[in-house]
């Protein structure tokens, strides 16, 4: 039998601002208002590729490899939520068309691949809370936290010990920001 990984393409967020959305987290939810993100799982989505064969995998990534575009800064300015799939997030209320054009290109090259693809919009955001109460309020976010975004990584989720971690198996150089 072929063994599968799970992966996806992601934009890594820095430790320093992982830690920085944790404090943030920890002093405008109480604990009961989700379950929350480990720290070092903290990042945003560009293209969910499910599990996949080694021989994809190659694939995607001689695809991603080609990809030749600057990079960009990313404003982390926005929070809010979504009720039907219980989910709190950070995200940015302006994406940069960088940002937009990577996970357009990723998406496409993922369902050329044959990937499943979800026919919803992309919306860039990082996943803070899940299973979260109904009840939540979001604070507005009173900050603009400034990611400068060089490179794409792709990720393989893997669970163990009751636990999700991601694991970065390839970095993407993306060209100096214009
Ligand atoms: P989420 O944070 O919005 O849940 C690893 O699981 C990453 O892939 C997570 O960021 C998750 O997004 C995303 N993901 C998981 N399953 C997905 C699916 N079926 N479609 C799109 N994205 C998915």
């Amino acid at each position: 039998m072929t063994d599968l990984n799970r992966l996806f393409f992601a934009l890594e967020i820095p430790k320093a601002r992982q830690q920085e959305i944790v404090r943030w987290r920890a002093a405008h939810f109480p604990p009961e208002a989700g379950k929350p993100v480990a720290a070092a799982n903290l990042h945003m989505t560009l293209a969910f590729l499910g599990e996949v064969s080694a021989e994809k995998q190659q694939a995607l990534v001689d695809l991603a490899g080609r990809i030749r575009q600057p990079g960009f800064t990313l404003r982390l300015d926005d929070a809010g939520q979504w009720p039907r799939s219980r989910v709190a997030w950070l995200g940015t209320r302006q994406p940069p068309r960088g940002l937009l054009q990577l996970a357009a290109m990723l998406r496409a090259q993922a369902a050329r691949s044959g990937c499943w693809q979800s026919p919803q919009p992309f919306h860039p955001h990082i996943t803070l809370l899940r299973q979260t109460d109904s009840a939540l309020r979001l604070p507005a976010p009173g900050f603009c936290w400034e990611c400068p975004v060089t490179e794409f990584v792709l990720y393989a989720s893997r669970f163990s010990q009751g636990r999700t971690r991601y694991q970065p198996l390839q970095r993407f150089a993306l060209d100096k920001e214009s």
